[in-house]
């Protein structure tokens, strides 16, 4: 049985498993939760999350020196930035457009606001973003997971290691080495999926329960039919018109990547088997996918993105406070930002929904509406991040002339 299939099965008995205790044993759920389910889905989290720093230094390094050239590095650079942000506000818009149309919030269902336990983060000024891009000590940035400036830094060892060519050639190789280290650590952790996302799901949905599932119907169902049409119109069409690749056979092949997204919630947890699905799968080549995708764990968050539209447009409903085409605009420019500086993690898109909604003036402690699903709402949206940096890498390649390496629409 396909590893795929495996971890789709668990996902079913872990929601089975996580919804039988809530509704029938609540009680015997917490120990079974302290000592079984949670830390079968952590050890899996863990075990794959510490491969992320290593494996993003060396694909990087080893992605950008394999460009050789600073105009293909800046060439790649510009088409991968460009998508990610293209492709977050069309998100956005696609977010509204269901948001406005389907209502889902009861209007003026809450006059005060309940404290919401959540203080809106400060956006951070954008030249403050771009400027803690530059690590003043890349150790530490490595030690801290601090993505962005890893990434940096390891654009700049690559393009070191492209011009002095020879003379560091056994760098470059302790980097091809390293990669595979990490590439086949990442195939025995995966071993674990089918039990990491059993205990994560069913952890998860024990604590959660039926209620407040359908309490929050229309609003989980405009976000999941925002995500839905927007991994099926954008995406499709990006691997389709773009990466000139049969959709069906993109979905199908990075299907695994996508349900371990879904278990962990974490895009950053889930790199190292999307660049390796991508890798293996979909014909990308590692210089590509090395660059394209962990920069796209980082920035590119297209199904948070969703969640803050379609939230910001309930909480604005049940609080009455009607939104101006101005105040939509300001959401869609504060949502792409908060995206690009903060890391693909657990819960990351409700600390984000915070600085949005201080934006327009909507009170934070509107949170505590949407705060209940969220969970999983992440897994969900999370899948959806790591697919459209996937569906980039499929149209960088095919544009950089990779057409021969990448199975055709
Ligand atoms: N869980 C985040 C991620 O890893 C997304 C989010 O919190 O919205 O992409």
């Amino acid at each position: 049985m396909s590893l795929t299939k495996k971890i789709i099965i668990a996902l079913i008995l872990g929601v089975a498993v996580g919804l039988g205790f809530n509704v029938l044993a609540p009680d015997a759920f917490v120990p079974v939760d302290t000592y079984v389910l949670t830390p079968l889905g952590q050890i899996f989290l863990k075990l794959i999350t510490m491969l992320v720093v290593p494996l993003v230094f060396f694909s990087i390094v080893l992605g950008t020196a394999g460009m050789g050239d600073t105009k293909k590095l800046g060439r790649i650079g510009s088409k991968t930035v460009g998508f990610y942000l293209l492709s977050t506000v069309v998100a956005l818009c696609i977010a509204f457009a269901v948001a406005l149309v389907i209502q889902p919030g009861q209007e003026g269902l809450m006059g005060e606001a309940e404290g919401s336990g959540y203080e809106a983060a400060e956006a951070p000024p954008v030249m403050d973003t771009l400027l803690n891009i530059i690590p003043t000590n890349p150790i530490d940035a490595l030690a801290n997971g601090q993505m962005l400036q890893i990434i940096f830094f390891a654009i700049f060892i690559g393009f070191a290691l492209a011009h002095l060519g020879e003379k560091t050639s056994g760098v470059f190789k302790f980097m091809e080495q390293g990669n595979d280290i990490m590439m086949f650590l990442v195939t025995i952790a995966m071993k674990l999926a089918p039990y990491g996302a059993f205990g994560l799901i069913a952890s998860a949905l024990g604590k959660l329960g039926l209620d407040a599932l359908s309490s929050m119907g229309m609003y989980m169902i405009c976000v999941i039919l925002a995500l839905i049409l927007h991994v099926t119109i954008v995406y499709s069409g990006t691997v389709y018109f773009l990466g000139k690749m049969n959709p069906i056979h993109f979905f199908k092949n990075f299907l695994p990547a996508m349900t371990v997204a879904f278990s962990t919630s974490s895009s950053n947890a889930t790199l190292p088997v999307s660049m390796k699905t991508a890798q293996e799968k979909l014909g990308v080549s590692k210089p590509i996918s090395g660059f394209v995708q962990p920069l796209g764990a980082t920035i590119n968050m297209d199904g948070t993105a969703i969640m803050q539209a379609v939230a910001t447009v309930f909480i604005a409903q049940v609080f009455a406070e009607p939104l101006s085409v101005g105040a939509l605009v300001t959401v869609v420019l504060t949502a792409t930002l908060a995206s690009i500086g903060t890391a693909g993690v657990p819960g990351v898109g409700m600390i984000m929904l915070a600085m949005v909604l201080q934006s327009v003036g909507l009170p934070v402690e509107g949170i505590a509406l949407v705060l209940a699903v969220d969970r999983i709402l992440d897994m969900l949206r999370t899948s959806v991040n790591i697919t459209g940096d996937a569906a980039c890498a499929v149209f960088v390649e095919q544009s950089e002339g990779g057409k021969d390496k990448v199975e055709t629409a």
